[in-house]
């Protein structure tokens, strides 16, 4: 077992700590929390919640790493330690694997394809990154015929809060302390409070490579009034990085407004999939259902209103009812599984709140609406019905509030101006799928569509070199490939007089 989840003294529940200056360590008033597994329903793990005392041990921990062995490291010692990381990760990739799903509940086939081979790349992409990032330089004149040369130098920032969410834990907190690292702040990470098992066991990685202690430190607990807080107050905290509900973001640049801090903020979504009549309906179906359901619909990317061309509605609608109605829904680790429960007690009781919802406001159910029936063993699990509507007016809560669940609303529409109006009446703008074989159509629509990212015929296809990030009440700034580096380093001009 490993040393970050050793076994309770009195009971056989695995308990985890925080991760502060290169050691496990207990919460200093010895504050623990319960971690459910979302398919049985049960407790297995106890997470020790870190104080303000041991929050301020870990920004102390992560600003002397940073004043010292750290910050004196060359970029390619710096980046030889990243791919260490990477390659550690993928050597103790079943740890990952089975720590991901159990805290989460998505299947091994997901996890294995998606959540792990991301955490480990990650890390290579923003070590390439730093590697090859060029800097600006303007020669210009001057009175006296020398000129100066103007050039940019990007420094790190320094101390670097990371706040992640439950949905992709591995995925989405790597996403940001890789370019963190690569950037050479260090980082304290506050992952979310029902997900906490793979960036805990990072820590375990970062020692194994040789990482300088402080660097990496994980503090476990909640949001409001509690760790997520005490962090975000910290005035040791140079920058935020937040991925989480948009209301989080806001209590969150409200801490950062003190002192000045810079934010980067993934936030929520409602994203629209237009569907035009001239697609290929299979890709269109497959990749919509995908987009729907897949994560137990508990991805910020997916689609929750589905806007389909009139001529086509029914078959799409029948398409995507049989999809959902074929999904296998069951445990982790049973490779037939498509889709396995919520992550909590609290995120499906919200889920069947817009079921019911739905029903009282009228909607026709195309199918689902509930909880599936599942073998005794693990019927207290947090599961739901992959579920479909039609016939709800466009200003219903359940098209314009996210529901993070797998579910979705299907609307005709008769021209692509009543697509893209449909499509952008929403105070989100995070994504959206368009389903064209007309490459002008996708180019025109995708233009008009107010959201940070667009994919035509495809879904959550990711190339980490390109921006990613959110429009509207989606976020602010961008991430990925040299646009992380605007977030994560400070551009200092120098003139140089000649
Ligand atoms: P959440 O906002 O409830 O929690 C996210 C994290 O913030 C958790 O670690 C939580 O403990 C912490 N937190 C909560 N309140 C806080 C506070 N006041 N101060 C500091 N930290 C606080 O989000 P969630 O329920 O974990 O995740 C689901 C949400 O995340 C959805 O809205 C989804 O769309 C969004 N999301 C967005 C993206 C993106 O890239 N845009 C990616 C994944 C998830
Ligand atoms: O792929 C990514 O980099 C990313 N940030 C995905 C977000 C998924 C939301 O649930």
């Amino acid at each position: 077992m490993s040393s970050q989840a050793s076994s309770a003294a009195q009971s056989t529940l695995i308990e985890i700590k925080n991760f502060i200056d290169g050691r496990y360590v207990a919460s200093s008033a010895n504050k623990t929390f319960d971690n459910i597994d979302p398919v049985t329903g049960e407790v297995f793990a106890i997470v020790h919640e870190a104080t303000e005392q041991d929050v301020d041990a870990a920004v102390n921990a992560a600003a002397d790493a940073y004043r010292g062995e750290w910050g004196r490291l060359t970029v390619d010692a710096r980046v030889n330690l990243l791919y260490k990381v990477a390659d550690r990760i993928n050597e103790r990739f079943d740890e990952f694997l089975e720590a991901e799903c159990r805290d989460t509940g998505k299947p091994y086939s997901l996890a294995r394809h998606i959540d792990i081979p991301r955490g480990a790349a990650n890390f290579k992409i923003f070590a390439d990154v730093i590697r090859n990032v060029p800097t600006e330089a303007f020669r210009m004149e001057t009175p006296d015929g020398a000129g100066a040369l103007n050039y940019g130098v990007r420094l790190p920032k320094g101390v670097i809060a990371v706040i992640s969410p439950w949905n992709l834990p591995l995925l989405l907190m790597t996403w940001k302390v890789g370019p963190a690292l690569a950037c050479g702040n260090t980082v304290v990470v506050k992952p979310s409070e029902e997900t906490p098992s793979t960036t805990t066991l990072l820590g375990e990685v970062m020692n194994e490579v040789g990482m300088p202690a402080g660097v990496f430190n994980v503090i476990n607990g909640f949001g409001t009034d509690s760790t997520g807080e005490y962090l975000t107050r910290h005035p040791g905290i140079d920058a935020i990085t937040f991925t989480g509900e948009t209301v989080t973001g806001t209590a969150i640049m409200k801490n950062a407004a003190v002192g000045i801090r810079d934010v980067s903020f993934e936030l929520g979504g409602k994203n629209a999939g237009l569907v035009f009549a001239d697609c290929d309906m299979e890709q269109a179906l497959e990749g919509t259902a995908r987009s729907v359901f897949a994560n137990c619909g508990q991805v910020c990317l997916g689609t929750e209103r589905v806007y389909v061309e009139r001529s086509i509605f029914d078959e799409f609608v029948a398409g995507l009812k049989a999809r959902a109605e074929g999904m296998t829904i069951g445990i982790p680790s049973d490779e037939a599984t498509g889709m396995g429960p919520m992550v909590s007690r609290q995120q499906r009781e919200k889920v069947l709140s817009y079921y019911d919802r739905a029903r009282e406001l009228g909607a026709t159910i195309i199918t689902g609406g509930g909880i599936p029936d599942m073998p005794p063993a693990v019927a207290d699990g947090f599961w739901v019905e992959p579920t479909i509507w039609t016939g709800l007016p466009e200003d219903s809560p359940i098209i314009k509030e996210e529901i993070f669940g797998p579910c979705c609303h299907i609307q005709p529409f008769d021209t692509e101006d009543e697509a893209i109006r449909l499509a952008n009446d929403t105070r989100y703008g995070l994504a959206t799928a368009i389903w064209t074989t007309n490459a002008s159509r996708a180019h025109r629509v995708a233009e008009k569509i107010e959201v940070g990212i667009t994919w035509v015929n495809c879904w959550f296809l990711r190339d980490l070199r390109t921006s990613f990030g959110g429009a509207k009440q989606s976020g602010i700034g961008r991430e990925g490939g040299v646009h992380s580096l605007e977030f994560y380093t400070e551009l200092r001009n120098v003139c140089l007089k000649l």
